[in-house]
Order: C-alpha cells, then structure tokens, then sequence
C-alpha cells in the first residue's frame, strides 16, 4: 500500500485527488498539505500546514509520515504567474526543488504536473508532438520546461522515479482553477446557469486542449501505476480528452440552455498566452506507454457541469 504525501491538496487538482487517492489508498494513507488550512482539511484526513519553499517543514513533514510517494502540486498557474513573475519563479522552482530533495533523500516515488504552456510558438500548433521544440514565451511555461528537465535530471542523475504529464485546461465543478489561462473553461458554465451569458476573455476561433477533471485524476493514478520499465518520455507526457474554441462551449451550453449568449471582451495578456499554446496535442506517446485514455468529451463535460453546477448553485 502506497503512504503519498500531496502538496498543494486544496488546489483544484489536489481537492479532488486527495478524495480519489484516501478512497483507493486509505484514508490515513494519504497526507494532505498546503499553504492555508480549509475549514473542513483536518476532518477528512491527515492535514499539514505546508509552504513548500520552506525545505526544513517540507522535509519533516514527509519523514513524520514515513511517506514513500510524493505528489508535488503546488504551483502558481499561468495568469497569476505573469501578475508577478519573481514570485512565480520563486514558489515554482524553489518547491519543486526542495519536493525532489525530500524524494531523493527518501527515495520517493514522485509525480509533477506540467502543462501545454510548456510548448511556444515554435511549436507545431497541430498535433504538437510529444518531443519537439519549447520555447515558451509565460514565466509558467518557462518553469514547466525547467520543471521538466530538472525531473528527468533527478531521474537519469539519481534514478529517482519521477514522472510527470502536461495538462491541458482541466474543468470541474468542484474547485475553483485560480490564475490560469483556461479558466474560461470553468466560468462559462458557472455564468450559463446564473446568469445564461458569458462574456469571453478568449477570442472566439481560440482552440486549446482540455479535459474533465476525473479523466485528469485517472490518469494521474494510472501512470504512477504503470511499471517503470514501459515508461520511456516519463517527465512529461501530453495527454488531452478534447480541443475546443470558446464558442464549442456556448454551442454545447446552448443544447442545454437554448437562450445562452457568449460575448466577448478579449484581455489582451491572456489572448497572447492561449495563442502561443497548442491547438491540439499527440498523446500517442501517453496511450503506448501507459494506456491514457479519456472517457468525457464536450458533450458530456457540459452535461455533467451543467448538472453539478444548478444543483450546487440553486
Ligand atoms: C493554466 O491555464 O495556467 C493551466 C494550464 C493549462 O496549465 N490551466
């Protein structure tokens, strides 16, 4: 049985991933930290106070609990990140670093997310392969690089097991993103029920990769899963359930709520970050090596939200 320790647990991944992990794990399995303590945090489950930039906590904490795995989540997303881009680099790199420390010194299995910000505009947009050219032009993206071959360095230096996946824009009804790019992707639904209108900060004709967050947490669990000696790209694989432009939501929305309107009022900071990304990502590399799969397309992502969402909100 695994004992994991989550970084970043009250996070729009980690909320959710923490429940699936204490659900397959064990509920004392399962170590949840983050910078700010939830109301409910300590009900649930083991909970610790973390920032991760602090390497003397991070590195008690995981000895105390005597973990062998480590999910490293905590990070500042793609809009924030430009906000203050020193502060970014400081929380992204410094905490990564010291979460491959603590999994050197204890030999951890260990999980970090990248992104399709790691790739720039040099990257072909279609289909953008597993293994091409980054050159992103966001802090976020730069760090997700760095993160990346610092990863493959802990695992070719010190054959540490790390293993990563770049996601794409992950929607859910549950936790709020915070700070990304892809945030729309998640407000329009929140916008089609209260108030059937959404204005876009996204162009319309703006495609990006996203997934329904239980895909993501899947494949998260499957690829720590999968035996070590299938994993060839390892640190990180491009995995995507579907690419869609702002108005495919509405379109979809508008089978649901007839009378939904999408505007727009495009940020420009935002609009530069989504065009220098992917419209659409290879994930060959993930299916072949550990059978990624994505079972939630538009239709049934906005089936699901819109669902959720009205019997959360009414
Ligand atoms: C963001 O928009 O920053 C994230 C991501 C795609 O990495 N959702």
């Amino acid at each position: 049985m695994k004992r994991i320790l989550v970084t970043g647990a009250l996070g729009q991944i980690g909320t959710e991933l923490v429940d699936l992990l204490r659900k397959t794990y064990g509920i004392s399995n399962v170590i949840a930290t983050d910078i700010r303590e939830s109301k409910n945090a300590r009900e649930k489950g083991p909970f610790e106070l973390l920032d991760v930039t602090d390497e003397k906590s991070f590195a008690l904490i995981a000895k105390r609990h005597n973990v062998d795995t480590m999910i490293h989540l905590a990070s500042i997303l793609s809009a924030n990140a430009e906000k203050n881009p020193l502060s970014a680099w400081n929380i992204n790199m410094s905490g990564l670093w010291n979460a491959l420390e603590v999994s050197r010194e204890m030999n951890l299995q260990f999980f970090t997310p990248s992104s399709i910000g790691a790739f720039g505009q040099l990257a072909p947009k279609e289909n953008t392969p597993q293994v091409t050219i980054q050159r992103p032009i966001t802090i976020y993206g730069i760090n997700k690089v760095a993160g990346e071959l610092l990863c493959d360095y802990y695992f070719m230096r010190y054959g540490l097991d790390t293993r990563g996946i770049r996601f794409p824009g992950l929607i859910s009804y549950v936790t709020p993103p915070g700070g990304g790019t892809t945030d729309y992707a998640v407000e329009i639904y929140h916008e089609a029920i209260n108030s059937k209108k959404y204005i876009s900060y996204i162009r319309k004709g703006t495609y990006l990769d996203m997934m329904y967050m239980p895909d993501a947490l899947h494949a998260i669990i499957e690829l720590m899963e999968t035996n070590p000696e299938n994993l060839v790209h390892r640190n990180a694989y491009n995995i995507s359930a579907f690419s869609a432009a702002p108005e495919n939501f509405a379109e979809s929305i508008r089978q649901h709520i007839p009378d939904f309107t999408l505007d727009y009022n495009v940020d420009p900071v935002r609009q530069k970050v989504a065009e220098s990304w992917p419209n659409h990502l290879d994930c060959t590399a993930a299916k072949e090596e550990w059978g990624f799969k994505a079972n939630y397309d538009l239709e049934k992502v906005t089936e699901d939200m819109l669902k959720n969402i009205s019997r959360e909100e009414r």
